[in-house]
């Protein structure tokens, strides 16, 4: 049984289209930071750190997005949200995005622009006119998504200032679990 504790448009919408993507059957748990549900009693037993998202499996606690999305592409290996097992470097450039989305477009999106367009300039570079972050489509273009999905829904950032993320929301936002999860998130 998974359950996904999740706050719409937060850090859980990546984990929330994952789990559309694979096909899993799961329960939502929603939660509101601006109430500040996440620091209360009743969620911080289930996480102690108190953030968002988390995932219980059979009521085992997973944290970090890039954690949950790497459990799920595993778990259901014929989705192909993975690079082949035998492609060790392509999965290593997998887990390589997604330490970047997380530690490098994370803590800066929402920081001043200052500080996040330096940041999310090294991710349209190194994306470059490639369809997808690594070879098919994987769980870095799901975490990748999220966060530049993030920061250009809350700037009036100017026409063409990331031709290459800007490119690669709009593919994601045509996929079937996107539409399908922003659609849950909105309800
Ligand atoms: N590194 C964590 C970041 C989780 C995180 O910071 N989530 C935010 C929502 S986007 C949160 O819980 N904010 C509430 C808070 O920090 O009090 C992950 O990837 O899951």
């Amino acid at each position: 049984m998974l359950t996904l504790y999740l706050t719409p448009g937060s850090s859980s919408f990546a984990a929330h289209i994952a789990l559309h993507e694979v096909g899993a059957t799961f329960d939502v748990k929603k939660l509101s930071i601006v109430d500040k549900e996440h620091q209360a009693p009743d969620y911080l037993a289930v996480n102690p750190a108190g953030k968002i998202p988390a995932l219980l499996i059979d009521g085992r606690l997973l944290t970090e997005v890039a954690a949950i999305l790497f459990y799920l592409a595993k778990r259901y290996p014929a989705t192909g949200l993975l690079p082949p097992e035998d492609d060790i470097e392509a999965q290593a450039q997998v887990i390589s995005w997604m330490a970047y989305v997380a530690s490098g477009l994370h803590p800066v999106w929402n920081k001043g622009l200052d500080l996040a367009l330096p940041a999310f300039e090294i991710a349209d570079e190194r994306l470059g006119d490639s369809e997808w972050a690594v070879g098919g489509y994987s769980i870095a273009d799901i975490h990748l998504f999220r966060l530049y999905w993030r920061l250009s829904s809350a700037n009036d950032l100017p026409n063409g200032r990331f031709p290459n993320l800007q490119r690669h929301l709009e593919q994601m936002l045509q996929r079937p679990a996107v539409i399908r999860t922003l659609a849950a998130e909105a309800a």
